[in-house]
């Protein structure tokens, strides 16, 4: 079947796309609609139906096509001739129309949708805004506000709020095509106008004054250094006090400027990164995977609630074991407390809310999970009482059970050689809350099954997580590159800086939050315990850790005891600074035999991110990851790296890799410390002039 068909039926027009996955407008699906309209402009059709094949309507641009040279005709004329047809066109949604989708949805003159449907405009999480009509037209149904919340965020909406806003003329049932054909005769028997939205203007007088001023001030808070929310409230302005020809035309220049950012350069960067991870080189893709219709979750503090939260929301049953009644109370009480506060914050109905809750069972007895899929632990973070609990599931699962560790940072393979079935144990290491963040570190051990993998892989699209594979080394991707960001933070401090300057530095440049408010926030005392466990050597250097230890042996826990680097206001959570932690930051450093020095911002920017990438580098090098984008997702979806730089080796390809090399020669011979030795891989990319 062609990407684009049409045909009469009765006196209707029915344009047909079929261009899998998604129906991306690429350039012959844009020819073909504008083909369609052309032939039906002089037919015997008195309406037309605008609606798609397959899983979904119109899911946007096709974003492979962005970059490269304009291809002709584009979506702007494909849309211009939607709407200047002289006979009605009916769009029908299903599935999702996103981006450049629903900007044709709003080209046509009426909009018709299964209540399933979703529609949205998410192109300011690929670094751009709507570019064709979507600033201009939304608001002109939705009115301001109402448009800003939409294309600002970027989040797609259910059809039937769609509807309450103006957006979807109407909702249908039932097989879309049919109620499409009569909802278009409908038009045609009452003889509905052609109804093009840019005819309708929008009464400036009726916007509360400062608005806009208002949405930035907000947007500069919420969407920190990012250039396209802002461009998009320039827009939805325009939309108020230009001609429509105007505005589009505002939008198509911001469009470009957005296009050719680096920020979008870098957020496409991870959309496809995030679709790539998901692939395992050397598993084919037709490997066999396990169904997983049941999961047990062993430990039911914190974490262990907030994953089985995750997978209740995928309408998958869980059994929560702990290891008495009280502990269990007490783990199920917080899971309930935790939906109650989604449920206050209007992302979940109370129904749904009790659905999930049904979902969630608890025990204390072992046997109740002998006939689970997949079991996790996530117990205590030590390695023979989670050899204990893999011997224990062992002998109780059934042959086929996947055993997954929720471990962080301990050998999944002396884990797995506690069973007499190591092929199916695996690492799934969840970041905190569990139930919001989005990565997943799935950890293939030595003898882990392609099968297991495969499954686990799948299985966290369905449970919506980005799962990104890593071998077994100690802290695995993600943690094991933070501790040489963190360490830098650590000297930067006892070297001449303060908690105030480097959060503050870091944070402007774009992380979602600074190291040392980081480790306030999780609880110091817990790298502090995590630390006891290690040997002198495996701690490293005492500079590194002296200020965190002795602010723990103070009673300065972080944010739990109200105290850590910062003061904390019981009330707000507020933070301020202390000038006893400074005190005791130049007492560490005299004790250390350091002169504290200023040291510029620029300096800890590229100390604490050239840290991470060359770690980054030598994690490829071993084999650990699997390519440099999985390092990227696994850093923009659970470390709070800014996506408008793409993680941290498409930031050092931005930066040029030769800089960098260079800059970590220079601390190498500086410091003669081991770890600033340049990576091999890193040496060879930037000496050949290659990037990751
Ligand atoms: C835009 O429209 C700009 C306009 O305003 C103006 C222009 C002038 N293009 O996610 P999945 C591929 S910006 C190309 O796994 P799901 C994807 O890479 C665009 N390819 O499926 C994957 O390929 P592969 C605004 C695309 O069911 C495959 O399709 N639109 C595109 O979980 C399946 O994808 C968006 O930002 C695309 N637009 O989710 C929507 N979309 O199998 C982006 C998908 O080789 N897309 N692919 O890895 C999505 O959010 C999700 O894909 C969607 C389906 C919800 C549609």
């Amino acid at each position: 079947m062609s990407i684009v068909s049409y045909q009469l039926i009765g006196n209707i027009g029915v344009i047909q796309l079929n261009n899998p996955p998604v129906n991306a407008l690429s350039k012959a699906l844009r020819q073909g609609v504008q083909h369609a309209i052309k032939t039906a402009q002089s037919d015997s059709s008195q309406a037309l139906v605008l609606i798609c094949e397959g899983r979904t309507f119109i899911a946007g641009a096709d974003i492979s096509e962005f970059g490269q040279p304009p291809l002709e005709p584009s979506l702007r004329d494909m849309l211009n001739s939607i709407e200047t047809s002289s006979k009605p066109v009916v769009a029908a949604i299903h599935g999702t129309a996103l981006g450049g989708g629903f900007e044709t949805a709003l080209a046509c003159h009426y909009r018709c949708a299964l209540a399933s449907a979703k529609i949205g405009l998410p192109e300011v999480k690929l670094g751009l805004l709507p570019g064709a009509g979507g600033t201009q037209r939304v608001p002109r149904l939705t009115g301001v506000e109402a448009a800003l919340n939409l294309i600002t965020s970027g989040r797609p909406i259910a059809a039937a709020r769609a509807e309450a806003l103006g957006l979807i003329d109407r909702l249908v049932e039932g097989d879309l095509l049919e109620a499409a054909l009569t909802y278009a005769r409908q038009l045609v028997s009452e003889a509905a106008p052609l109804r093009r939205v840019r005819n309708i203007e929008i009464d400036a007088a009726s916007i509360p004054a400062g608005l806009f001023e208002n949405y930035r001030k907000k947007l500069a808070r919420r969407a920190r250094g990012q250039i396209a929310p802002m461009h998009i409230v320039d827009c939805v302005e325009a939309a108020v006090n230009l001609p429509m020809g105007q505005g589009l035309k505002l939008e198509r220049e911001r469009f470009m400027q957005c296009m050719q950012s680096t920020q979008s350069c870098a957020m496409r960067h991870l959309f496809f990164a995030e679709r790539q991870a998901a692939r395992v080189d050397g598993i084919e893709k037709n490997t066999p995977t396990r169904p997983i219709g049941s999961v047990g979750i062993i430990g039911g503090g914190t974490m262990g609630g907030g994953i089985a939260m995750n997978f209740a929301n995928a309408g998958i049953p869980v059994t929560l074991l702990e290891i008495n009644q009280q502990a269990l109370e007490r783990g199920l009480t917080l899971v309930e407390k935790n939906y109650a506060i989604t449920v206050s914050k209007g992302k979940l109905s109370a129904a749904q809310k009790e659905q999930c809750l049904s979902l969630i069972q608890g025990t204390t007895d072992y046997a109740d999970l002998a006939e689970t899929d997949l079991v996790i632990e996530a117990v205590f973070e030590d390695l023979g009482i989670k050899k204990q609990v893999f011997k224990k599931l062992d002998e109780v699962c059934k042959a086929g059970a996947i055993l997954a560790t929720n471990t962080s940072y301990q050998d999944v393979n002396l884990i797995a050689a506690a069973t007499q079935r190591p092929a199916d144990v695996i690492g799934l290491h969840f970041f905190s809350p569990a139930n919001v963040m989005r990565l997943m570190e799935v950890v293939r051990a030595d003898k882990t099954s392609d099968e297991v993998i495969a499954t686990t892989m799948k299985m966290a699209k369905t449970i919506k997580k980005v799962a990104v594979l890593s071998r077994v080394c100690y802290g695995f991707i993600g943690n094991r590159m933070l501790r040489h960001y963190a360490r830098e933070a650590q000297l930067c401090l006892i070297e001449g800086s303060s908690p105030q300057q480097i959060d503050t530095v870091m944070q402007d440049w774009g992380m979602a939050m600074g190291p040392l408010a980081v480790g306030d926030l999780a609880g110091l005392d817990i790298s502090y315990n995590a630390r006891k466990a290690l040997s002198v050597e495996q701690k490293g250097d005492p500079r590194t850790y002296c200020i965190p230890d002795a602010l723990v042996e103070m009673g300065r826990l972080g944010q739990k005891s109200g105290a850590g680097y910062y003061n904390y206001d019981p009330q707000t959570r507020a933070r301020s600074n202390d000038e006893a932690v400074m005190q005791l930051v130049r007492d560490k450093a005299a004790e250390h035999g350091i002169e504290r020095r200023e040291i510029p911002d620029e300096e800890i920017v590229n100390r604490l991110i050239f840290a991470l990438i060359n770690e980054g580098a030598k994690l490829l090098e071993e084999g650990i990851a699997q390519r440099a984008s999985d390092i990227d997702v696994v850093y923009a979806s659970g470390y709070g790296f800014p996506v408008a730089r793409g993680g941290p080796m498409h930031y050092a390809n931005t930066v040029g890799l030769e800089k960098i090399y260079s800059t970590l020669c220079r601390y190498y011979e500086q410091t003669d410390k081991d770890y600033w030795r340049p990576a091999a891989l890193l040496e060879e990319l930037a000496t050949t002039g290659k990037q990751f």
